[in-house]
């Protein structure tokens, strides 16, 4: 045989190669675009991050942060409200930085919300400093009873962001906070004040962000966000305790929630239990799909399970949530 490249062959060698990455590049694009199909599909139309969802009466509500500008720069916070955790409605904005504070202006992040004696009180990062407003409905409008912050810039190690406020079956509430740090404070009965000589660390190990807390079957449960929100590692670990105050001993084994495929950079949490069953659902951000990062995030929310022991079962991020009533 004669195996000299003659320039028929090289031209005829070069068509073959240009046929074969057009067909590669096509199959990768078609691949890419099914993925993109299969992806789980956000909630919240447009890009929110930080979710933190309640049930108030016989609706399911999410409270985030507005994403979509380098640095988190946003100056307001929306509420949204479902009666299937499907379908949400944007109910506007609930708190403007710019018009209803005169502490801060930017950096309005990751908010938690608790009702109290008939009141929503409703706890914020402005600034990086940590803020409360009370309103007479879930959808707002809510005012700022301090005109300061409730914790302020620089009170503690790492940054005063991301508010949890939890609410024992005893009425007492407890506020936990802090990147880098995982501060907690039990809060005085007006729910706007608290002794900060009193606040305690409870950081564990892994500890970044996006304290989340919750009880079942008697046993607390403190969740949280490991490495920055715009790494697409970014995931969620979780600790149990007999008490609110801790100690928590961190569960071993994978992580409550972490990305997959597409899904990059799922975290910072939250959770729901459908009223009177023992049924869960995790709301949490990752990455806009396609083209996101951590200032384009997106809000969904997958079904979260315990196993006999009580420990909680990794989330699939491609399982998305269905229908659900409150009865
Ligand atoms: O959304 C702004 C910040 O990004 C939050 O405060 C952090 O938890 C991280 O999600």
């Amino acid at each position: 045989m004669d195996f000299l490249l003659t320039d028929k062959r090289i031209t005829m060698f070069k068509w073959w190669f240009f046929i074969l990455l057009l067909t590669t590049g096509t199959m990768l694009h078609a691949q890419q675009a099914s993925d993109i199909l299969k992806a789980p599909k956000t909630v919240l139309a447009g890009v929110y991050a930080d979710p933190h969802i309640v049930v108030f009466g016989n609706k399911f509500y999410i409270y985030p942060t507005t994403d979509g500008s380098e640095g988190w720069m946003s100056d307001y916070f929306t509420c949204w409200s479902s009666k299937d955790l499907v379908k949400w409605k944007n109910e506007g904005t609930i708190l403007n930085l710019k018009k209803d504070l005169t502490w801060a202006t930017e950096r309005a992040w990751a908010p938690a919300i608790a009702q109290k004696n008939g009141k929503y009180y409703y706890y914020y990062s402005a600034d990086v400093n940590i803020g409360v407003a009370v309103s007479d409905q879930p959808t707002g409008p809510f005012k700022d009873p301090l005109g300061k912050p409730l914790i302020p810039k620089g009170s503690f190690k790492g940054q005063m962001i991301d508010p949890m406020v939890f609410v024992d079956d005893d009425g007492s509430a407890y506020l936990y906070f802090g990147q880098g740090n995982c501060n907690m404070v039990k809060l005085n009965e007006d729910m706007i004040s608290c002794d900060l000589s009193k606040v305690v660390v409870i950081t564990p190990q892994g500890y970044n962000e996006g304290p989340f807390v919750f009880k079942r079957k008697g046993k607390y449960y403190l969740t949280w966000s490991e490495y920055d929100t715009r790494d697409p590692r970014y995931s969620v670990a979780y600790a149990t305790s007999d008490s609110p105050m801790g100690p928590f001993v961190k569960a071993v084994g994978d992580p409550v929630l972490k990305g997959k495929g597409l899904v990059q950079g799922a975290g910072h949490h939250s959770l729901v239990q459908v009223p009177g069953r023992d049924e869960w659902y995790i709301v949490y951000h990752r990455f806009r799909i396609p083209d996101g990062n951590g200032y384009n995030r997106e809000t969904c929310i997958s079904p979260m399970r315990f196993d006999d022991h009580g420990d909680i079962q990794p989330v699939d991020v491609f399982e998305q949530v269905k229908s659900v009533k409150i009865k």
